[in-house]
């Protein structure tokens, strides 16, 4: 007989067939930041240095343009290919964008606007933080971060009841979407399954639910998806180049890791960032530029202007000229044409004119309701009003499933 491999013994054992059993222990199994497709790299790479995989990415895999990736196995499900990136965004052609004549540039937003939704539609999200405040990271920019002095005490989580009263509101004013956010760097299991009662209630109602709960472990994505979760919002909020220098307490390959998993979960992703930060115009593109080379991209991308908060250390961040800000909508807009763009945190301090170029630059989704997680916002009737000056109105929500059904075989509309 001949002689047996370790492997093929093992194999023999367990009464399986040991065609290829895995990949020589010298062959890693890694996922490529910029498809999510894992793929092989025949040793083990420092995790320092930055890979893009052989296929499409090897392309792109230049000094400053390489994606970096960990040792960890993803697989994206063939069906959830919402909208493939359609070519990869190197950080110098997205400053390019940023640097077109300020009118020019909005043009060119408004064309690709119009040639991908109704210029017309706003979707609107309802924001709710059901646990505030202790928050174990450091994000430099977040009220909530137990590490800053802001006058935020941590509390307890909300209870259901008043969570579900708090989104039947927002239904009834006009929100098609509830999301809720919560302070923790990520849930624990026991979490998981408090939020999953709670968004199964909320979709009850016959919205779309979205969820912030910071970075999620192995099968939490899935248990959420399971509870009736449409969105995961994460965001990857800086520059990657920049990122240590605005959070220490994670990297940004941990967003990316989290970003993954949602995505495998087949939960569609709500991925933006924040600028205003002090940034420089083109670690602006560098933001743009890591959110446009998501494949597929994010159906939802906030833009948040940083709101500024006493005892955060970005208090005294410079004000970012208005321009920029309408500038980096637009550039979004370009680069990723098939996405909501939500014109996010930062309105309560933008006049409508402002917000109106946003508009016209492409920005179609906004957070409605007079409060965020825990800073303000414009109220809902001055929202409405300026929807109105401008011909715009809120994207309806078609529900889907069990509230969907009984719609259509009572041919009533559910009354919330
Ligand atoms: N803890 C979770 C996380 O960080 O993903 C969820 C909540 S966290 C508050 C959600 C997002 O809010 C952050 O990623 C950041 O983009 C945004 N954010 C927080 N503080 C902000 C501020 N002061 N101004 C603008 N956006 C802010
Ligand atoms: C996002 O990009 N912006 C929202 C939402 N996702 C969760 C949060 C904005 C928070 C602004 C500061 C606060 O209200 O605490
Ligand atoms: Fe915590 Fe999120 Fe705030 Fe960072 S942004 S401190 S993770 S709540």
């Amino acid at each position: 007989m001949p002689s047996e491999s370790p492997l093929d013994g093992i194999a023999r054992l367990r009464g399986t067939k040991a065609e290829k059993p895995f990949a020589p222990y010298f062959q890693t199994r890694y996922t490529c930041r910029r498809c999510f497709q894992p793929f092989d790299y025949p040793q083990p790479p420092s995790l320092r240095r930055r890979f893009a995989c052989q296929r499409h990415c090897a392309a792109v895999n230049t000094k400053e343009h390489i994606m970096t990736v960990s040792p960890v196995a993803l697989r994206r499900k063939t069906e959830c290919k919402p909208h493939p990136t359609a070519r990869y965004w190197k950080k110098c052609d997205v400053e390019a964008l940023f640097g077109l004549p300020f009118l020019e540039l909005v043009y060119q937003a408004a064309e690709v606007h119009r040639q991908n939704f109704n210029p017309r539609e706003i979707q609107l999200s309802t924001l709710l933080s059901i646990k505030t405040g202790g928050c174990p990271e450091d994000c430099a920019y977040c009220p909530q971060s137990a590490h800053h002095n802001t006058n935020l005490g941590k509390e307890q989580m909300m209870d259901v009841d008043e969570i579900v009263e708090k989104a039947k509101i927002a239904k009834s004013r006009g929100a098609s979407r509830f999301c809720m956010g919560a302070a923790w760097r990520g849930p624990k299991p026991k979490d998981v399954e408090t939020v999953s009662a709670i968004i199964k209630a909320v979709k009850g109602l016959g919205m779309e639910t979205c969820g912030t709960f910071g970075m999620l472990e192995e099968g939490m994505a899935e248990d959420l998806k399971e509870a009736g979760l449409d969105y995961y919002n994460h965001n990857l909020d800086t520059d990657p180049d920049r990122y240590n220098d605005i959070i220490h307490t994670r990297r940004h390959e941990d967003r990316m890791d989290t970003l993954g998993k949602v995505r495998n979960a087949g939960l569609k992703v709500c991925c933006g960032g924040i600028v205003g930060m002090n940034e420089t115009r083109a670690e602006r593109a560098g933001l743009i530029a890591s959110l446009a080379n998501l494949d597929p991209q994010p159906e939802s991308v906030p833009i948040n202007r940083l709101v500024k908060v006493e005892g955060t250390p970005l208090a005294d961040a410079e004000d970012l000229d208005w321009t920029e800000f309408v500038r980096t909508v637009s550039v979004a807009r370009i680069t990723m044409p098939q996405s909501y763009v939500r014109l996010s945190a930062g309105r309560s301090n933008m006049p409508e004119a402002m917000q109106a170029m946003c508009f016209m630059a492409g920005a179609n989704s906004i957070f409605y309701g007079d409060k965020l997680l825990t800073t303000g916002n414009p109220d809902e009737d001055g929202d409405r009003i300026l929807m109105e000056k401008l011909n715009l109105y809120p994207l309806q929500f078609e529900p889907e499933g069990e509230v969907a059904e009984v719609e259509k075989a009572s041919g009533i509309k559910a009354d919330y």
